[in-house]
């Protein structure tokens, strides 16, 4: 076993991809406030170099914590001799990424068109640009591509723009992919892309008829071109933080809404590192204008992974939002059409309690910006693969996640305000 560590880990030196050999995934489930808090300690040890895919939250959410190998021994103790119960989700995390790896590699295709398009397959930064430029193309009356800014790296910072006509109309927002690494997003956003130019459903034809939809697939380029070359478990930015070796700032704590309150973190290395300041990172700062500058969004749905749980405002405060009821039925009738395909249940209510408390999120900004059908998925799957979602599972999730988002912009099709 310690060879094979020692020769993944010169292999990454000589090829510069992060590996990830012998990292497990544990699913720790605190029985109670107490345990939580112990779990909290952990987050503070540093050198143990945990990500913390989920939690820790509250005793209903398990917490999902990847442990590297010199890790591993240090964090089953500490949890065992607190009566902390744990099981382990993913064995060896490279086993999955050279199994994704493999899958990419064989289906890799130049598509000549979006119809030949693989959607089943996880895609890097150009060939979704690639894609996007394809589908302009095919679609001059419907669709057209806006650059809203360019990434920390340099990067162009694209959305896509569905319009039968008019000028500023009645909008919706649909992101994906704002943390990296949560790869079924940004495939979700091809299907949708596509979904929406097949013109063969009435109900999103009268959408379309008066409002304008803007999907944004990679919200987060240099992270997830980082994902692709160097380490597939980023999620923040990567911008430079003065002082700090580490990199980047969280783009779902920097946005100025409870920004800086419990649910974030002031330490650069964490992942949850809120920045600098509210908007100090160009890819939200860069929604922020164009939002503003439009000023005419509806709904703004922001979409993550994985829990399979839908979100409404607040994440920084338990105070109710003003329209909590209409979100809390509205949100129940999107996760039950969403359900109605493949029997996929989601959890749904505000942020701070459906998951745990976070601040500068990117829902609650747009809510307090005056758009009330604010909206946060959390996509497949509730932590059997988590962030390594199969391929096999993409098309499934954007079917199903098609349909609770139909449910969402029809809702602010019939209902304006
Ligand atoms: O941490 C996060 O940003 C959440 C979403 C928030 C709305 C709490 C995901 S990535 C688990
Ligand atoms: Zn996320």
């Amino acid at each position: 076993m310690r060879g094979l560590l020692v020769f993944s880990v010169l292999l990454v030196a000589a090829f510069g991809k992060e590996d990830f050999s012998g990292h497990q995934v544990l699913r720790i489930n605190a029985a109670n406030e107490a345990e939580v808090d112990k779990v909290r300690e952990l987050e503070e040890l540093e050198h143990l170099q945990l990500d913390f895919w989920r939690g820790p939250a509250n005793p209903s959410i398990p917490t999902d914590v990847r442990v590297p190998f010199f890790s591993i021994q240090a964090v089953k103790i500490f949890l065992e001799s607190n009566g902390i119960q744990y099981s382990t989700m993913i064995e060896d995390v490279q086993t999955l990424l050279d199994e994704e790896q493999a899958q990419m590699f064989a289906f890799q295709s130049r598509a000549r068109s979006t119809d030949t398009f693989n959607y089943a397959v996880y895609h890097n930064l150009e060939e979704i640009y690639s894609f996007m430029d394809m589908l302009v193309a095919e679609n001059p009356g419907l669709v057209s591509k806006i650059q809203i800014g360019s990434s920390y790296e340099g990067r162009p910072i694209n959305v896509l723009k569905f319009s039968t006509g008019g000028t500023k109309r009645p909008a919706i927002w649909i992101d994906t992919g704002i943390h990296s690494r949560e790869w079924v997003t940004q495939a979700s956003g091809l299907w949708f892309a596509k979904k929406i130019t097949e013109g063969s459903d009435p109900a999103l034809t009268a959408i379309l008829s008066t409002m304008d939809i803007f999907l944004e697939i990679v919200t987060n380029p240099d992270g997830f071109a980082f994902t692709h070359s160097t380490n597939r478990m980023w999620r923040k930015t990567r911008s430079v933080n003065a002082g700090s070796s580490c990199i980047g700032a969280d783009p779902n704590r920097n946005w100025d809404s409870g920004f800086g309150m419990a649910g974030s973190s002031n330490n650069p290395c964490s992942e949850t590192y809120r920045g600098k300041h509210a908007n100090s990172e160009v890819e939200v700062q860069s929604i922020v204008d164009f939002v503003k500058g439009h000023g005419n969004i509806k709904a703004f749905i922001s979409i993550h992974s994985y829990s399979q749980l839908l979100m409404y405002p607040y994440g920084y405060t338990s105070i109710q939002a003003a329209h909590h009821k209409e979100l809390d039925d509205l949100a129940k009738a999107s996760v039950t059409a969403l359900a109605s395909l493949y029997g996929t249940r989601y959890q749904y209510g505000p942020i701070i309690t459906t998951i745990y408390q976070a601040s500068g999120g990117t829902i609650d900004w747009t809510y307090d910006a005056g758009i009330k059908y604010s909206f946060t998925f959390e996509l497949r799957d509730t932590g059997f693969y988590g962030f390594l979602l199969p391929a096999s599972q993409i098309i499934p999730t954007a079917q199903e996640t098609w349909l609770g988002l139909m449910t969402i912009m029809q809702h602010a099709h019939t209902h304006p305000y």
